[in-house]
């Protein structure tokens, strides 16, 4: 298809222009950004993150959230970075399964991004998608991804706020403090209330916050009951409050994140082009005593 048509399909909010932009985002970053660069800076869609070890009830959270934003009548767009390694490969389903109440509204798309083979270029597709929405009209934008790894987190620096879900019996702070998701949450959510151990994770949370300059909220939950949800959509609508009203910090982050994505997105394709150019001929003159490897490596990538 046509760029020009594509764009103006996609401001239509046309779901089938907006599905083939973020194929082309995922497939073929080049033309993509010339498609991006006609949208200019986006303003309209309010993006929070939702990350969090995997199962601890993130796509049940979203599920009540896009239930929530329907209400309002507002449009929203659903990110769901599926994690592809054997250890939550069965997530997916259960995502499609859960949200297929919603699957029917036209005011609501659910895009799956897959992990596999990205490493740090998926947050940059994810950037990019998310320019796609913004430029489509979606007044929300709902970012699911799993926190494993540092990796997995970089994905929600593109958001205007981040919730960050976990649920007891997680074994103790290791898991939040190691992957990095202490820096990233606005609020974090102890979701399955439900079950037993909650008010544990809720101290151990809070004991990790102490003696830091952060003291983010830390919300009980139980996606399942409904109990504390509210109180949840409550803190998650205080965000996006500021942001409508213009809140420059949030803008900022966003941008910014946008920003570095798309600069490390360009640097990686850049690298995988020269690799694959020099290195048989730098590997040569190595053997041949002419280049040191650090020397050699220098040129690959200076
Ligand atoms: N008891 C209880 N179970 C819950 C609650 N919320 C979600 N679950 C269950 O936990 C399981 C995982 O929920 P998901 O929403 O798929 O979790 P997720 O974090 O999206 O999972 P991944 O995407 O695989 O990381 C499902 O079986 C849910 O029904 C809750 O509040 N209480
Ligand atoms: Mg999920």
């Amino acid at each position: 298809m046509q760029l020009s048509k594509l764009a103006s399909g996609i401001k239509r909010g046309d779901r089938v222009a907006l599905a083939k932009g973020i194929t082309l985002v995922e497939n073929e970053p080049g033309r993509a950004s010339a498609l991006l660069r006609g949208f200019g800076v986006p303003t309209r869609s309010f993006v929070l993150g939702v990350t969090g070890p995997p199962g601890t009830g993130k796509s049940t959270l979203v599920d009540r959230l896009i239930a929530s934003y329907r209400e309002k009548g507002l449009k929203v767009g659903v990110i769901a970075i599926d994690p592809t390694s054997p250890l939550t490969g069965g997530a997916l389903l259960g995502d499609r399964i859960r949200m297929t109440a919603h699957s029917v509204d036209r005011r609501v798309y659910i895009r799956s991004m897959a992990s596999r083979g990205w490493s740090g270029g998926l947050s940059r597709a994810a950037a990019d998608a998310i320019r796609l929405m913004d430029a489509a009209g979606f007044d929300v934008v709902l970012l699911e991804t799993v926190g494993i790894g540092q990796s997995d987190i970089e994905v929600v620096g593109v958001s205007h706020a981040v919730l960050v879900v976990l649920m007891p019996g997680l074994g103790d702070d290791v898991q939040v403090s190691k992957a990095g998701l202490m820096e990233v949450g606005d609020v974090y959510v102890v979701n399955k209330a439900d079950l037993e151990g909650a008010d544990t994770m809720v101290v151990s949370i809070l004991s990790l916050f102490r003696g830091t300059l952060r003291s983010p909220p830390v919300l009980k939950v139980s996606a399942l009951s409904g109990e504390g949800v509210e109180k949840l959509l409550g803190a998650v609508e205080g965000f996006r409050g500021r942001f409508v009203s213009g809140a420059e910090d949030m803008r900022l982050k966003s941008v910014r994140g946008m920003i570095v994505e798309t600069a490390r997105g360009a640097a990686m394709t850049r690298f995988a082009a020269v690799s694959e150019r020099g290195a048989d001929r730098l590997a040569k003159r190595v053997v041949r005593g002419e280049l040191t490897i650090e020397a050699a490596a220098a040129k690959l990538a200076p």
